[in-house]
């Protein structure tokens, strides 16, 4: 097969579908020539961690979102690669709730045992993508960012994996600029031990603002107040962390709330979360969408509709992970390959809208747990990626939310049983509260408890 494949980002959804392009060559398939571009200088995506914030060492913004002490928010089972499973990669049962560092080795230990790191060419910022109707290639434009040199190449097909969670949704409100402490979004918290002594305040009532808080208490923050537009968490909080309805002002360091209260805070952290931002793609080619289960005029959640083409991996909000961004990767791979033919553009705009139906009835977590096992299962029914049990991790995602409504602070605690290699995870030596340290040698390192 001749034809290039432009993919543009090297975390996990680039990875994934290097690998997926990897894996049909080793079965002997004819590929098209792949270029991963990559602005960062190593792969990972927002796992590979900096402690930069701002710009990095070539004036670009910084990527990385995610910050010291960070633990997986959910079970590993419910994201393990059905074709490189935890046990291959550790050569050992590990607990369900791994930390940062684990994860990453995980994710690229298999893209090092698939070869594709040539594929890659780092320290490239994507700068402009184009379509030309009348020759039917897209013009990708590239920076070098350590010489500065630019290049712009032709390519069939483009793949837009640079993730939504890296651009930060900054609101602002009454008095902030007069705030005496410090005010940062949770896209520059990199160290909860700043926070040690201090009265916290987070907007905001997601994962971020539920996870920063956690860690914040976990490292000794006096008191954690978090405050919510829409609704609660609604989570048992310890005694130091509450939550209370917006803030409507802030004088000095006083902030009010929307229910009349007030509390004195020494530092906010705006978890108010992420743009989907796609700079570097013409007008017609953007994706644009908030944060959701299903953005709009994506064919299967990937292809553009108006010109499939163009694929998109990850944009959804997630529960499930890698193994959704594999299905992702393999669906677009075998439609680049042929093997998979795109109905109509009536036909493709009709299954997208029947989507966008069915989540904007959507009530619960719960019934988008279900949403998106559905959707992963509508991928994996028509590509070759190893089967796992789907209905396990449905049970599991809903098992978590049963377990973080139990115990907020107990739940990293818990063990799964993988859907990919049957093997029940062991519970970890430390309970997560007490684990301050969290590097992969000490997670790996004590022996483990068997759970039950
Ligand atoms: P990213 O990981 O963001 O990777 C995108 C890549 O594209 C980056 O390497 C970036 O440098 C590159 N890129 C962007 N623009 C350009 C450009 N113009 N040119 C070249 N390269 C470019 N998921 C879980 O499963 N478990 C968790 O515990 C978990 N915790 C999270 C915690 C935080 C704080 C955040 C923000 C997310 C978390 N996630 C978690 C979800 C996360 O979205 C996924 O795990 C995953 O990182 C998404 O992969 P991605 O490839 O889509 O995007
Ligand atoms: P999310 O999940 O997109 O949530 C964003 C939160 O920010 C959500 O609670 C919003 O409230 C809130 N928000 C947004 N704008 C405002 C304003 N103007 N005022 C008050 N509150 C606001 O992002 P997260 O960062 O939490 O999570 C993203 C990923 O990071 C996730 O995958 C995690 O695993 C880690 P709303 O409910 O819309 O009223």
């Amino acid at each position: 097969m001749t034809g290039r494949v432009a993919v543009i980002g090297a975390g996990p959804c680039g990875l994934s579908e290097l690998r997926a392009f990897q894996q049909a060559k080793s079965k002997g398939a004819a590929i098209p020539e792949i270029v991963c571009y990559e602005k960062q200088s190593d792969w990972g995506g927002l796992w590979n961690y900096t402690w930069r914030v701002g710009t990095d060492e070539h004036g670009e913004p910084v990527h990385c979102s995610m910050y010291r002490y960070l633990w997986s928010n959910g079970p590993k089972e419910c994201l393990e690669f059905a074709d490189y499973t935890f046990d291959e990669h550790f050569g050992q049962p590990i607990p369900s709730y791994p930390p940062r560092e684990v994860l990453y080795d995980y994710i690229v230990g298999r893209a090092k045992a698939a070869g594709v790191r040539p594929w890659i060419q780092f320290n490239t910022a994507v700068r402009h993508i184009s379509y030309d109707k009348a020759s039917g290639k897209f013009s990708v434009t590239v920076e070098h960012l350590p010489d500065r040199k630019m290049k712009t190449e032709e390519f069939d097909y483009v793949v837009v994996a640079s993730g939504h969670f890296s651009v930060p949704n900054v609101p602002s409100f009454k008095g902030i600029e007069s705030f005496p402490g410090r005010v940062l979004h949770a896209h520059d918290f990199r160290s909860a031990d700043e926070f040690k002594g201090k009265d916290l305040l987070i907007v905001g009532a997601s994962y971020s603002a539920e996870d920063i808080g956690l860690q914040c208490h976990k490292y000794g923050a006096k008191s954690v107040t978090m405050c919510w537009r829409t609704q609660p968490m609604g989570f048992k909080w310890p005694e130091t962390m509450e939550e209370r309805p917006l803030l409507t002002k802030i004088e000095g360091k006083t902030v009010h709330f929307k229910d009349g209260s007030t509390k004195d805070v020494d530092a906010i952290i705006l978890c108010t979360g992420y743009l989907h931002h796609f700079p570097f793609l013409d007008e017609e080619l953007k994706l644009r969408t908030h944060n959701r289960m299903h953005p709009p005029h994506l064919y299967k959640g990937i292809m553009w509709l108006d010109n499939p083409k163009l694929m998109y991996l990850g944009m959804q909000d997630q529960f499930y992970t890698f193994s959704m961004f594999d299905a992702q990767a393999w669906y677009a791979r075998d439609v680049i390959l042929g093997r998979i033919k795109l109905p109509s553009h009536a036909e493709m705009a009709k299954d997208d809208a029947a989507w966008v139906k069915r989540e904007e009835a959507l009530k619960d977590a719960f019934e988008k747990i279900d949403f998106q096992a559905d959707y992963v299962r509508d991928l994996c029914a028509v590509i070759d990626y190893p089967k796992f049990d789907i209905d396990m991790t449905v049970d599991e995602f809903k098992e978590w939310e049963h377990d973080k409504g139990d115990s907020i602070l107990g739940y990293r605690n818990k063990a799964f049983k993988s859907p990919c290699s049957g093997t029940m995870a062991p519970i970890h030596h430390t309970p997560w509260l007490e684990a301050m340290d969290d590097s992969m040698k000490t997670f790996l390192a004590v022996k483990q408890v068997a759970a039950e």
